[in-house]
């Protein structure tokens, strides 16, 4: 059984407690037969079920409202130790929307946030281009202003739910401004005309993923969300809030890897003995109890402080991402050696937690671009900026 002990940390409202413990039951009673060999079918199933079953309300934030940061992390860590799958598809209608929560009018929101957060449709996040993961400032997709539409015209890869989603978040270049100045975002239907998937992009966690190609596509000037050239500040500001979620969904497969090495260590006889006897086996369980309390701590603490009204998270979220993935690594890694030989059998637990976690030390800013924030913001507070 997952440590709860952190619910009653200070960082939690008490309605907090309540809304862990019913997706805990939940996700027990419904996440059990995941077809994991057909991901868009899974994906798209899990999205009508969670949004069905209301999890998906704290996905956007209406006219008025905020995102409930403490509840999607509070989601992700919980699904993600249930299932990687499920973490997904949860996490994809909040990232591809994201920016229609903070920055859409109010048309754009009434638009499409009904139907993302019934699960009625499903949203991507377009950010990625083949030659700027990273170096999002160098974007070259185009938006030329053509009347009363822009014109998009680019490739778009490493996009999740590519081919399954119903609408986008697209980043392009709208201007002459160089670097991140010249970006605009802006919300597409994936059923316009000149968008299509070129590849469908296979890794060692299966999830829908594809690169896309924007052929003059023609959408209104209706769909600029926020300001013209404010793109890349926007798509920080989104990767701000769900950069803490990553960390969370990273802390919900570390609590699995530590629940099924307990398991093994307290039943697995050496010598006449239980394997949680040894010493070193011992060393192996705390060090992964402190990564974990640790972490959560980080992705607490960011999460905390954006709904206690912080106006940017940048160094709690980038640390949060950083140490709670990196470290999940780590304590997978030891449940998968505490298996022995059965922890690299394909189909057992850890041998899946030991597959989905290495790509949340890569997308939505890898390990080193997070150090990079980090430093940036440290060095910007010593200098008083
Ligand atoms: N929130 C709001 N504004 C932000 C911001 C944030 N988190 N981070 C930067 N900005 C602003 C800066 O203040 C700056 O504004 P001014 O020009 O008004 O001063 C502007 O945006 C440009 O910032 P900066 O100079 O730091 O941009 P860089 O091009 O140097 O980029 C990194 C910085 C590398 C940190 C950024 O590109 C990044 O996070 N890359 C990873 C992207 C990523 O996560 N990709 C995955 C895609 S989704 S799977």
């Amino acid at each position: 059984m997952a440590d709860k002990s952190f619910l009653s940390w200070p960082f939690f409202a008490d309605y907090h407690a309540d809304f862990a413990n019913g997706l805990e039951t939940w996700a027990g009673a419904n996440l059990n037969h995941i077809n994991h060999a057909d991901t868009d079918a899974a994906c798209r199933k899990l999205v009508t079920d969670l949004g069905d079953a209301g999890w998906l309300q704290h996905t956007c934030a209406d006219e008025g409202e905020c995102f409930d940061v403490r509840a999607l992390c509070l989601t992700r860590e919980t699904l993600a130790r249930h299932d990687g799958l499920a973490d997904f598809a949860f996490a994809m209608q909040g990232l591809g929307m994201g920016a229609l929560s903070l920055f859409g009018s109010p048309e754009q929101k009434s638009e499409w946030l009904p139907l993302t957060r019934t699960g009625k449709a499903i949203a991507g996040f377009a950010l990625t281009e083949p030659q700027s993961g990273s170096d999002v400032a160098n974007s070259t997709m185009t938006a030329i202003l053509d009347g009363d539409h822009y014109v998009l015209n680019g490739e778009k890869t490493w996009i999740s739910n590519g081919g399954i989603a119903d609408v986008y978040t697209v980043f392009a270049r709208t201007g002459d401004a160089p670097g991140a100045r010249g970006l605009s975002a802006f919300v597409m239907a994936a059923n316009t005309s000149g968008l299509e998937v070129v590849e469908r992009l296979h890794t060692i966690a299966p999830h829908p993923l594809a690169t896309l190609r924007f052929t003059d596509c023609r959408i209104p000037v209706s769909a600029l969300i926020g300001a013209q050239g404010a793109g890349f500040k926007i798509a920080m500001s989104v990767l701000d809030v769900f950069r803490s979620t990553v960390a969370a969904a990273a802390l919900g497969f570390a609590r699995r890897a530590l629940d099924e090495a307990l398991a093994r260590v307290t039943t697995r006889q050496v010598q006449g003995a239980p394997l949680a006897n040894l010493q070193m086996v011992q060393g192996h369980i705390a060090d992964m109890a402190l990564d974990i309390d640790a972490a959560a701590l980080l992705v607490y603490r960011a999460a905390w402080a954006k709904d206690n009204g912080a106006a940017r998270i940048t160094r709690e979220a980038a640390m949060a991402k950083l140490f709670s993935t990196d470290q999940a690594q780590q304590v997978i890694d030891k449940a998968v050696q505490l298996h022995g030989g059965d922890g690299v059998r394909s189909g057992q637990m850890v041998e899946r937690l030991y597959r989905e976690i290495r790509a949340l030390r890569i997308y939505e800013g890898a390990s080193d671009v997070q150090r990079v924030v980090i430093a940036r913001q440290v060095m910007n507070e010593f200098s008083g900026g």
